[in-house]
């Protein structure tokens, strides 16, 4: 191959990789479109319903950042995303950010380079068995073979967990859940093992969940949040008071059903301030008065995202946990709007 050639790729590819870095909301104005990782589908948290429409918790992120950024919570191209593919898509500039219950961990930040802008869900890995199978713990898991999927934090934790008790294991790599639940239900694994917030939205959707139990270790952490490439502050703000607002809104009782009469006139200055209707935090992000206001109204407030998809009447059933607001208990904790 002839040098020119090979320098033009190489600066091809230098600029590709620029591009990816920088500018990110200008990319997103420009486009009319916010690209969203999200998972293959997992019910509650991402998934197409009949209509193709893509509705969940996580969803509920990219619908808020779109309304944000674009005032219109429909501007979004769902990009599915696979354990393996999704920090691939993030890092070439596939997608503008990744919402997709991925764990917050020190080698994807300093490592892989992506900034996680908080947490929307605070998990831990679990395990998932056939009652029949007669195991009340973990611990008695010797010898089982488990469903794992490759490319995720739970392969390491795994293997620690087993090492730690002394005990062995035979791994099923899968690389989406629905060939976790197809592989598990062939009995092609004793156990599958993600995290516990998997385990309930995998079991909803079996013919029979009651015939599958949690079991009642949690063996790590997973801290799950969206992430955004390093190197775009501008973006990050942008993705993370976005996450804030809806965290904020709880915490202030203001709601998808209350937003617009609460941004006509508030007692609560903080509530002003976020509505935009005082002071000027959207200029600040380059955004309009009203991005915070659109991104409540998108799929409301952070509780109502939580009880409209995983919270505890819907089949996921999903109790608040450590998922609470800290004025409640929990770990739920958006920095001030000021
Ligand atoms: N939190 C872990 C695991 C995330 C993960 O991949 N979970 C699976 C099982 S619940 C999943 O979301 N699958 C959806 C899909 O296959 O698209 C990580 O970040 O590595």
């Amino acid at each position: 191959m002839n040098k020119s050639v090979i320098f033009g790729a190489a600066t091809v590819a230098c600029m590709s990789a620029v591009a990816a870095t920088a500018g990110t909301v200008d990319d997103v104005k420009a486009r009319g479109k916010l690209n969203c990782g999200v998972t293959t589908g997992l019910v509650g948290f991402a998934a197409p319903d009949a209509n193709g429409n893509w509705d969940g918790f996580d969803v509920g992120v990219c619908r808020a950042v779109a309304a944000a950024v674009l005032g219109d919570a429909s501007a979004v191209e769902f990009v599915p995303t696979t354990g393996k593919t999704r920090f691939t898509a993030l890092a070439s500039g596939e997608i503008d950010v990744l919402a997709r219950n991925t764990t917050w961990t020190f080698s994807r930040d300093v490592d892989l380079k992506f900034t996680f802008v908080g947490v929307n869900y605070y998990d831990g890995q679990g395990f998932l068995v056939p009652k029949e199978l007669g195991v009340s713990s973990a611990k008695e898991l010797d010898g089982a073979t488990v469903c794992i999927q490759t490319g995720t934090t739970t392969e390491l934790n795994l293997a620690d967990f087993f090492r730690i008790n002394g005990i062995s294991y035979e791994p099923v790599p899968i690389e989406t859940n629905a060939e976790a639940q197809q592989q598990y239900l062939a009995g092609a694994c004793d156990v599958y093992t993600t995290d516990a917030s998997g385990l309930a939205a995998t079991r909803a959707a079996f013919e029979d969940p009651t015939a599958h139990a949690l079991l009642p270790e949690i063996i790590s952490k997973e801290p799950l949040g969206p992430l955004v490439r390093h190197g775009d502050n501008e973006w990050g703000d942008i993705v993370r008071w976005t996450l804030n607002a809806l965290i904020t809104a709880e915490e202030l009782g203001v709601t998808s059903a209350n937003v617009a009469e609460m941004a006509s006139g508030a007692d609560n200055p903080e509530v002003s301030r976020l509505l935009g209707t005082e002071g000027n935090l959207g200029e600040q992000l380059g955004l309009s008065a009203d991005w915070a206001k659109n991104a409540i109204m998108a799929g409301g407030n952070y509780g109502e995202l939580f009880e409209k998809n995983i919270g505890e009447n819907t089949p996921i059933g999903l109790a608040r946990g450590l998922n609470a607001q800290w004025t409640d208990g929990g770990l739920i904790y958006s920095p001030p709007f000021r």
